[in-house]
């Protein structure tokens, strides 16, 4: 349809091309997608969730994913993007994805962290965290994904407002934080995966990321990274190194993914996606079109395998 073709999936868009994309792209395709406004954030902007999948009369499992958790991590919104993309446009000619659609609701949060996004766009290209000011401190913003309950700032965090993994000043105290748990929360009994996008460093983290501790589903959530990995790779060789956050990345406690799977959610799965370095952040966007294809393919064996659990 028209309102998916004009937008452009293989570049970088901004706040405002994405917001228009996210009303078009839900009126161009009524039959598959919804949209709700789930709060609003520190800066006051409409949080859009789409909710992607067949209708049916009879509540379906659903998978939660959410891109931009910070800003600078410009490849996760534009992989969000074409998530919902490929679903409309594969659905009823890809039988994997028409399985998927059928059978499960995908709830996508294109940009999490929409002020910091539009900061990254305006005024530093490196911005990480949120725009909510700090009391005592003339720093603004807390890094969102150290502001879950789960661990909350006792380890891999900061309590100084002015550093880059800054965990607020008490679990949930950033606006967007608290949307998306309490969404989470109220739809508990349907979201059976939650998945959360990020760059750089081409990982498949799983919890804990607080403890290095084995989480108690953790052959499990192993192997089916492990199968996503190797499906991602299938398509363009690119290697992902798949495992608990803390020992695979760093100790960092206050994670979505770990905050979701001690709720309950037990598929929680953290994504870096490309490079490994040598651009980093500033992925260009030739990269878009082939880390978006690959990537498709770890969602969906993660989608069938929860689908089959
Ligand atoms: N990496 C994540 C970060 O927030 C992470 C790694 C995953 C930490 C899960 C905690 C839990 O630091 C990036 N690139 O943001
Ligand atoms: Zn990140």
């Amino acid at each position: 349809d028209v309102s998916t073709k004009s937008h452009a999936y293989d570049k970088y868009n901004s706040w405002d091309k994405i917001q228009e994309w996210v009303t078009s792209v839900t009126s161009g395709n009524p039959n598959l997608i919804s949209r709700e406004v789930i709060g609003n954030t520190y800066e006051g902007r409409p949080m859009h969730l789409l909710k992607i999948g067949k209708q049916s009369g009879s509540p379906k499992p659903a998978i939660f994913m959410d891109c931009g958790i910070h800003a600078r991590e410009w490849i996760t919104p534009a992989f969000c993007q074409w998530f919902v993309k490929e679903a409309v446009s594969t659905y009823g000619s890809d039988p994997q994805m028409t399985d998927l659609l059928n059978q499960m609701d995908i709830f996508v949060l294109p940009v999490f962290n929409i002020d910091g996004y539009v900061y990254s766009w305006t005024n530093n290209r490196m911005w990480r965290k949120t725009r909510s000011t700090n009391s005592g401190s003339s720093c603004l913003g807390t890094d969102p994904n150290r502001n879950f309950d789960a661990g909350w700032c006792t380890i891999g965090a900061s309590s100084n407002p002015c550093s880059e993994t800054y965990c607020g000043s008490r679990p949930e105290s950033e606006a967007e934080v608290k949307v998306v748990a309490d969404f989470i929360r109220k739809n508990k009994p349907i979201i059976k995966a939650y998945l959360t996008i990020h760059s750089y460093s081409q990982l498949l983290l799983f919890p804990y990321s607080y403890t290095t501790q084995l989480a108690p589903d953790h052959k499990e959530l192993l192997s089916v990274a492990e199968g996503a990995a190797d499906a991602l790779r299938s398509l363009y060789g690119t290697k992902y190194t798949s495992g608990p956050g803390a020992v695979t990345i760093y100790p960092a406690a206050g994670g979505s993914d770990d905050w979701a799977y001690d709720l309950g959610v037990k598929y929680a799965y953290t994504f870096e996606l490309r490079d490994t370095g040598r651009y980093g952040f500033l992925l260009p966007e030739s990269q878009i079109k082939p880390t978006c294809e690959e990537t498709m393919l770890a969602v969906k064996y993660i989608a069938a395998h929860v689908i089959n659990s």
